[in-house]
């Protein structure tokens, strides 16, 4: 390769992930302005904490050879739909579930993908409601459509997850058997603790909910 084309590479791979970064601010936006308006509205603020991050250029090649994916742009597109995620914590699972719903409804918003694992939580216990959306973001070039992924989930679920992702990147992904029960049981316990705030908010604050993930594709 000619300096020239290393140069022209590394322009357009800054490119492709600014339209990520672009699609995240999006979606963050988004949330924000549910999380002001509602809590004008209803007095109430459903979001605790909206967090994001944007996936290295490393670990999207990563994830490209782990996957097979065919190296160009449009087969990094096509299959690596978590390039950008925004992670939002909610204080009840009613909370994530209209979240989910709120956001999915907008008509600008097109749902690639929903993953339910607080109906269905994982074998190790994990519990979150995960979205791929795809979200317009207007350019010099034109429009594009950008993925990105949004995790909703509890605060109890978030520290679960955030101490499980620890454990297992510190085990190298292998996990002894003791701990992993012993996290799988931690999970049976965030999750009754959801229940039982769940309970004792709507006692309080006597608030309809919806326990059911957006189902539009
Ligand atoms: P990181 O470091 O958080 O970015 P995929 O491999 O993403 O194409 P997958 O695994 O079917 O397909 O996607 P899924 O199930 O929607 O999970 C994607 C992300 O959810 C993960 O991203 C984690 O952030 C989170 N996640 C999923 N399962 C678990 C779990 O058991 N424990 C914890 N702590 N997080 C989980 P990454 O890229 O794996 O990791």
């Amino acid at each position: 390769r000619t300096l020239d084309e290393m140069r022209a590479l590394r322009d357009e791979t800054e490119r492709f992930m600014q339209q990520y970064k672009f699609g995240m601010d999006e979606v963050i936006t988004k949330l924000s302005i549910l999380r002001e308006e509602f809590s004008q509205a209803h007095a109430y603020n459903p979001i605790e904490h909206i967090s994001s991050r944007l996936k290295s250029v490393d670990s999207v090649v990563e994830k490209m050879r782990r996957k097979g994916v065919e190296p160009t742009f449009d087969g990094i597109r096509e299959t690596i739909t978590d390039i950008a995620g925004v992670r939002v914590t909610c204080s009840f699972v009613s909370d994530a579930y209209r979240l989910a719903e709120l956001l999915t409804a907008q008509a600008d918003v097109r749902v690639l993908q929903v993953k339910d694992y607080i109906a269905q939580p994982k074998e190790n216990g994990y519990q979150s409601l995960h979205l791929i959306v795809e979200v317009p973001v207007f350019l010099s070039t034109g429009e594009h459509a950008v993925a990105v992924e949004v995790q909703i989930r509890t605060i109890a679920m978030d520290f679960w997850a955030s101490l499980e992702h620890k454990i297992y990147y510190k085990y190298d992904r292998r996990v002894p058997g003791d701990l992993l029960e012993q996290l799988t049981d931690a999970a049976r316990t965030a999750a009754e603790l959801d229940a039982r705030m769940e309970r004792l908010h709507r006692s309080v604050h006597g608030v309809p909910h919806t326990r059911t993930a957006p189902t539009h594709v």
